[in-house]
This record gives C-alpha cells, structure tokens and sequence, in this order.
C-alpha cells in the first residue's frame, strides 16, 4: 500500500534512526550532526588555524597535494620526501600542534559513540581544506598505530563527493555527497577502506565562503 504510512514501515524508517544513514557494515553518515555546533567549532577552528596555518604538503612521490592541511591535538599529520607519519610538532613552527579544544573532541566522542563506538579518544585532529579543483585521490589511512579505534569526519562548507572503496584500490567504490555540517564515523570493518574525494565544484558557501574544511579526529598514537 502506497503512500505515507508505507513509508513509516520501509525498511531503512524501521532499522535507522532519524538522520544517521548507514554507509558500510561499521560506518555512518550522521546527517547535519555538526549544525548545532557549528558556532563553538568556528572559533576554535579560527584559534588553531592562527598558530598552525594551511600549508600544502609534498607527497614521498614528489607531487603536491592539492588539499592543505593543518592538525590539532597531540599528534599532527605530516608529509615528506622520507613519506607520511605523525609528530608532535608542527614541522612548520617547530612548537607543539594546537590543543584540541574540547568543543571539537565532545563532537568527535558523541558522534562515535552514536554510532556504537564507545571511549573514542582522539589524539588528532587533521583539517583538510579544498578549494574548487582540490580532490583527494583514493588512499587507505594507515599511519595510526593501531586500527581498532575509528575515524570521525566533519565536512564544513562546499559540498564533496566522497568515494567509499573496498579493501582493494581496485574495488569499485560507492559515491556518497557530503554536506555543510554531516558527520561520517568510520570504524571496525571499514576502518582500512580505500576512500577519497572527488575534485570539489567551484560554489561559495554562505557560511564558509569558497572552500571545503573537512576535519577528521583519530586516534593515531
Ligand atoms: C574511511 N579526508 O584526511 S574524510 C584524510 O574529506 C581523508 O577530507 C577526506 O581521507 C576528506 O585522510 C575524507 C574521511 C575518512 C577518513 C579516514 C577514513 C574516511 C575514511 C578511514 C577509513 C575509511
Ligand atoms: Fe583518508
């Protein structure tokens, strides 16, 4: 039987809470989960991006990545001719990545915890900025010492085009749009995915103006 009282017992109404779209056997999309938080995550963003700026890392390959990163948290992401690992210090100040403000981690842990991992404690918090033409091609996150804890991700501003793959690089991959505050928890099973992002569309965000900020809390150390 067609129609609204059809749709209350369709399968994904009945097995999915409001909002959280299930994407792989351990992950997740929370779907505008950051929307309230946004006026707390901007100026904490804004603080971090004062001391540890965008820069554009050289991949061991020799290519430049056209995402700029930045990090926060006790552990920051680098990449350089010897290949990519975690510090604990900015390569660029020589000082100590900004804190994670707590605002940041309290999203981080709740997002995990809705979708069912429990004691998430991130020490790092990678910020990833795309500006129209800016991808990120398909990769595994293997860097973090272990791989049991999962990874939050954050999407602000422009709209993405995120490639969900397999196990192989060759798996075909899935395409899930991701938007101005949407949440993906990435955990278990799916933790060592292939994953990337599509070149992003040229647009300007009434709120992030021209550009993508993705941010992405793991636990590395
Ligand atoms: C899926 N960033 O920084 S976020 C990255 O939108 C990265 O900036 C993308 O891939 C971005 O490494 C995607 C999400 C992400 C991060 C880790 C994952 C997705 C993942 C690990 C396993 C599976
Ligand atoms: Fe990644």
């Amino acid at each position: 039987m067609p129609g609204p009282t059809a749709d209350l017992f369709a399968d994904d109404a009945l097995q999915q809470p409001a909002g959280r779209e299930q994407i792989g056997d351990e992950s997740y999309v929370l779907r505008g989960y950051a929307l309230p938080w946004i006026d707390r995550l901007l100026p904490a963003l804004r603080g971090i991006l004062a001391q540890s700026p965008f820069r554009q890392m050289v991949t061991p390959g020799g290519f430049t990545m056209s995402a700029a990163l930045s990090s926060c948290g006790a552990l920051g992401w680098t990449s350089a001719h010897h290949g990519y690992r975690y510090t604990s210090l900015d390569p660029r100040s020589q000082q100590p990545w900004p804190a994670m403000p707590d605002e940041l981690r309290e999203l981080a842990v709740l997002a995990a915890a809705d979708a069912g991992f429990i004691d998430f404690n991130p020490d790092a918090c990678l910020i990833n900025r795309y500006v129209a033409g800016a991808k990120m091609s398909l990769h595994q996150d293997k860097n973090e010492r272990r791989f049991d804890a999962p990874v939050v991700s954050v999407s602000l501003g422009l709209p993405a085009i995120f490639l969900f793959g397999g196990h192989e690089r060759s798996d075909k991959t899935q395409k899930i749009s991701l938007f101005h505050g949407d949440v993906v928890v990435w955990g278990g099973v799916d933790r060592l995915r292939f994953h990337g992002v599509m070149p992003i569309k040229e647009g300007l965000h009434p709120i992030m103006g021209p550009q993508r900020i993705n941010l992405t809390f793991r636990t590395a150390g």
